[in-house]
């Protein structure tokens, strides 16, 4: 990667959702990509989330990961709000395990997609994120060819131990 300026933004409605979120900033730390992140709530910080949501694409970011719990406003409103791709995350929540928040993030009325991973899958978010980048930079999709080759290894030398 050339660009050192964020080209994946991950943000959250709450710091209790970092647990959950750190795992997509681990898959850019990984892949090598610029990312920022920053808390973001739909319902707390209206004014700032309508603010980045509207700007990110003038800013050089090019997918947006967003993550919440509950009545999980903030992937809609964010995709609403921009031309970007949207990775949702349903943050597990206190009272219905996470129910709630992936039935309001992936129930998007037509018009506004918002690419919902599994409940608490920040790691898939950050893949899906990587994966969305690498359909224009021939580089990184190797690098994504590389780590499915290193699943596929992994599993092959767990049955490789279990046959031993
Ligand atoms: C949502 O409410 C957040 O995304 C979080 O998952 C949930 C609980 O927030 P806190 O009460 O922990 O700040 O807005």
């Amino acid at each position: 990667m050339e660009s050192s300026s964020p080209l994946i933004a991950i943000v959250m409605g709450s710091d209790s959702d970092l647990p959950t979120m750190a795992a997509a900033a681990q898959v850019c730390e990984q892949f090598g990509i610029p990312y920022q992140l920053q808390i973001l709530s739909a319902h707390r910080t209206p004014e700032a989330m309508l603010e980045f949501a509207r700007s990110a694409h003038t800013q050089g970011i090019r997918v947006i990961i967003a993550g919440a719990g509950g009545a999980a406003h903030l992937p809609g409103m964010v995709a609403a709000l921009t031309p970007l791709p949207v990775v949702g995350v349903p943050v597990a929540s206190q009272h219905l395990q996470g129910l709630d928040s992936l039935y309001s993030i992936v129930q998007m009325p037509r018009g506004i997609p918002v690419a919902t991973v599994a409940i608490g899958n920040g790691h898939n978010a950050g893949l899906l994120a990587v994966q969305i980048l690498a359909c224009g930079d021939p580089d990184l999709l190797q690098q994504v060819i590389a780590y499915r080759e290193s699943l596929k290894q992994s599993v092959q030398e767990k049955n490789v131990q279990l046959h031993a």
